[in-house]
Formats: structure tokens, C-alpha cells, sequence
């Protein structure tokens, strides 16, 4: 039988209930918050798709496992769980807990970005690009010319671009490059899957310059199981194969365990480097804690451990990857610019095509995503103008992000489809009355990262 919703490959066994609230509540709510979701209170939202680190559900292995926690401070059996565990998956010899994943990336950095640097990266998502730039070096994004056009299909939007990597491995050398990084999937393009032989080849040049090539592997199962689905001769390769082939071509790798670790917090870095390893860990001991804890309980240790297998089930990603295509397609169907194809965790809507009457300066995505809030309690978040525009050195007036678009993440095994219809149906709504949506300006802004903590109002079209 061909079933219209991919069926849920798990039953309910604890619920958490929503608070219902109506629209003149989050109306106000909005107003107090100054048209920032990010000023909410989460007690609030009906569907919260504002991200989908760290709001998994666990599964009742992994909370048995939160149970057999041994809290020692040194040598607790839950990290010999855990460094086995990814030494098995990933195939990396050295296991260094912390307790997310920018803490993984900031320790990596810490001990082979030098200033001048340059870091090239599919595309780094914002903690990483952060984290390079506080060791004063330069993120360099290389992502293909497919991933710059929203409504464009490719099966691997995230791939590096290898003609841009190579000319630029070849200029500056490994003096200049300390490690090449590969974000699987590519969260800021759409969380768009990377192809084994973009790996493959990107493994090449690295090689060829004597650089070491690591990934940021916070979606790394999404990822494997698109390889899967879509590269030739991958077909009837099984999740854990890939995941080996994916890892044996790099030196190492940095994990956000916030999403496909299944917890809630959480992370490591794995790589074979003795001497780079000992470095990191000396740094870990000083910011983060014991090499057997990290900045984690013993019981957060254990739930990775679990969580690490769980993801690689083919049903337990078959009915990820389908909900969010299920979410992704409905839209696409009822004409609503999203951006193709649907990636793993997310669906991004196009926010300058849903709204061509608001120009990038009064911030067409944050007008959807506060609008989805206000009619329908749903929580997305804006990646445009207001999270990534930069002001002009000059004028000091803003420059617009490349993009318009509002993410709207799912968090794994936490919502029904029902609750995804319900998404789709008030998407498209608001897709039929969007010319009645008015734009925002800025009252108060941050000069850092601005969008967490900027004040807006509403302004007339
Ligand atoms: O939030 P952390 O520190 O555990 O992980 C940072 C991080 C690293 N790499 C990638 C690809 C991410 O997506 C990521 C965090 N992502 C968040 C918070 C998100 O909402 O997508």
C-alpha cells in the first residue's frame, strides 16, 4: 500500500503537553519580544522548528542508559563506552569528549590555526566560521555554484567546489592551510549532502598538498544515508559502510552530538594524530575537564553511546529524511518557494520569492518567520539580512545577505505528522494572503551577531 505520510518508526511512551495559546496572546508576545523569536518564551510555541540541536527525544535505550551514568571523575566506564563506540563508527583512534560542538572546533583550532591562516570549508556553518576567525585566521567557503541558487536541483548541493579548492591548495600550501574541513551535511546551504566522490576527490588534493582533511560531522548519518539513496553504486550498501568510507578518507572530525547523536547535549573530536590529539587534550583538561568526561556527566556519555547506533538504523533515517521531504513536497506542490532538493533536516523557505513586495532592507524573512508565529505558533528562524548582513565599512548602511530564507528545522523523533501537516497547511496559508505581510526595521541591534538580541517594528510596505 502507498502510504500518503511516511509512517513513524516508534511509538509514544512519555508526552510532553503543549500549552494551547490564541493569537492575540502571541501577538502580544511578539510585541514584547520586539519581533524576535528569539525573545520568546518556548512555553509558548505550538511547533518549534527554530532548530533542531539539541531537542531530539531520546529513545527509552538511551534514558536506561542515562541511568547507568557512573559519575566517576576519572576513568568512568561510560567513556570507555563511548570512545569505543566511535572509534567503531568513525574509525578514528583518539576520542575527546566536549561538551558541544563548538567546543570541538575551538580546541581543533586551538592547536593548529595559526593568524593568516586560511580555512577552507564547504561552508562553515556560524560557530565554525566564529571559532576560525577567533584563532584570527580567514573561513574561507568553497560550496559548488548549484548551492547559490535556491529553486536549482542538484543531488549534492553541498559539495566543495574542486576547482576553487585546488587553485587554492596550489597557491598558498600547506604554510598557509592547516586542515581542509568538510560540513556534513551542509547545514548553511539547506543541509545539503555531500557525495562520497566529491570526498573522495577532495581527499586527493589534500593528499597531494600534505593537508589534513577533517569534517564537521554534525549531521554525518543524514549524509551517509543521501549517499545511500543517490550515488551510484551505493544502493544496497549498508548506513555504517558508508559512514566507515566516509570518515577512512579524513584524519578526523568534530561533532555537534546536538543532532545526530540524538541528545541533547554533547560532542567530540576523533582523529589518529598522536601529537595533535595530546595537544588538544592538554587544552581540554584546562577549559572543558578530565579526558573522561570532557565538559559532560558520565550519564551524557552513555546516551551518545546509544544514540550513535540508533541513528545509523536505515528506519530510523528513512523516516527522518521522508518527514522532512514530507513537510518539503506538500509546500512544493502548493507553489510555495522552497529550496530544492529538500535536505535532511531541514526545509528552507525562500523568503524574497514568498514576499517580492519586501525589499531585503526591511527583512522579508524575519516578517515570515514573525508571521508564522503570530497566526499559527510556529517558530522558524530567519538565515538573511538580519542574521548575515554586514554593514558597509563606508556608509555604514547595510548590505544584504546573499540570501532571503527562513529555516524551518525539524527536531528528530520529537513531532507527528500530524503536526507537519499542520505546518505545511499553515505555511500555505500564509502563502495565499502574503502580500498582506509588512516589512520591520531595526530599533536596536548588537554589533555582534545581532540577530539574537535585536529589537524590530513593524514598518508599512
Ligand atoms: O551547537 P553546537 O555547538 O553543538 O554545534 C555547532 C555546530 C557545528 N556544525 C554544524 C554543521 C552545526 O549545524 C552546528 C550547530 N548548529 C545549530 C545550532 C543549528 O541550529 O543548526
Amino acid at each position: 500500500m502507498a502510504m500518503k505520510f511516511p509512517s513513524e518508526p516508534f511509538k509514544i511512551k512519555v508526552v510532553e503537553p503543549i500549552r494551547t495559546t490564541t493569537r492575540e496572546e502571541r501577538s502580544r508576545l511578539i510585541q514584547q519580544a520586539g519581533f524576535n523569536i528569539f525573545n520568546l518564551p518556548a512555553e509558548s510555541v505550538y511547533v518549534d522548528l527554530l532548530t533542531d540541536s539539541g531537542t531530539a527525544a531520546m529513545s527509552d535505550q538511551q534514558w536506561a542508559g542515562i541511568m547507568l551514568g557512573d559519575e566517576s571523575y576519572a576513568g568512568s566506564r561510560n567513556y570507555h563506552h563511548f570512545e569505543k563506540t566511535i572509534q567503531e563508527i568513525f574509525g578514528y583512534k583518539h576520542v575527546i569528549p566536549t561538551h558541544q560542538g563548538r567546543m570541538a572546533e575551538n580546541l581543533l583550532f586551538s592547536a593548529c590555526v595559526r593568524p593568516g591562516d586560511i580555512v577552507p570549508n564547504n561552508t562553515h556553518f556560524d560557530t565554525t566560521r566564529a571559532n576560525v576567525e577567533f584563532y584570527r585566521a580567514q573561513a574561507l567557503d568553497l560550496p559548488v555554484v548549484a548551492a547559490r541558487t535556491p529553486s536549482l536541483p542538484h543531488p549534492f548541493k553541498g559539495n566543495m567546489d574542486l576547482e576553487k579548492l585546488a587553485a587554492l591548495l596550489q597557491e598558498k600550501g600547506r604554510e598557509k592551510i592547516p586542515l581542509v574541513l568538510m560540513t556534513i551535511t551542509n547545514n548553511s546551504v539547506g543541509g545539503q549532502p555531500v557525495s562520497l566522490e566529491n570526498i573522495r576527490a577532495v581527499r586527493d588534493l589534500c593528499r597531494l598538498h600534505q593537508i589534513p582533511l577533517f569534517f564537521d560531522a554534525a549531521r554525518f548519518a543524514e549524509n551517509a544515508f543521501f549517499i545511500q539513496e543517490r550515488e551510484p553504486g551505493y544502493r544496497n550498501v549498508p548506513i555504517p559502510e558508508i559512514v566507515r568510507e566516509i570518515f577512512s578518507l579524513g584524519d578526523g572530525c568534530t561533532m555537534s552530538a546536538k543532532k545526530d547523536g540524538l541528545v541533547n547535549i554533547g560532542g567530540f573530536v576523533a582523529l589518529n594524530d598522536d601529537s595533535l590529539a595530546e595537544e588538544i587534550t592538554h587544552m581540554l583538561i584546562l577549559v572543558e575537564g578530565f579526558p573522561t568526561y570532557g565538559g559532560m556527566a558520565g550519564r551524557d556519555l552513555e546516551a551518545i553511546s546509544i544514540g550513535l547506533r540508533e541513528v545509523l538504523d536505515e528506519n530510523y533515517l528513512s523516516f527522518r529524511i521522508s518527514q522532512v521531504r514530507y513537510l518539503g513536497d506538500q509546500l512544493d506542490q502548493a507553489g510555495v518557494p522552497i529550496i530544492k532538493p529538500v535536505g535532511g533536516h531541514a526545509v528552507f523557505l525562500d523568503a524574497s520569492a514568498f514576499l517580492p513586495h519586501i525589499p531585503p532592507d526591511l527583512f522579508p524573512g524575519q516578517a515570515l518567520v514573525v508571521a508564522l508565529y503570530k497566526d499559527y505558533g510556529i517558530r522558524g528562524v530567519e538565515i538573511g539580512s538580519l542574521m548575515f548582513g554586514r554593514k558597509d565599512p563606508l556608509t555604514g548602511r547595510d548590505l544584504p545577505a546573499p540570501n532571503e530564507l527562513v529555516r524551518l528545522a525539524i527536531p528528530r523523533r520529537v513531532y507527528t505528522n500530524m503536526h507537519i501537516s499542520y505546518v505545511a497547511e499553515s505555511v500555505i496559508d500564509l502563502f495565499s494572503r502574503a502580500s498582506s505581510l509588512k516589512g520591520l526595521q531595526i530599533v536596536h541591534e548588537a554589533k555582534r551577531l545581532r540577530h539574537f538580541t535585536a529589537r524590530l517594528c513593524e514598518v508599512g510596505p
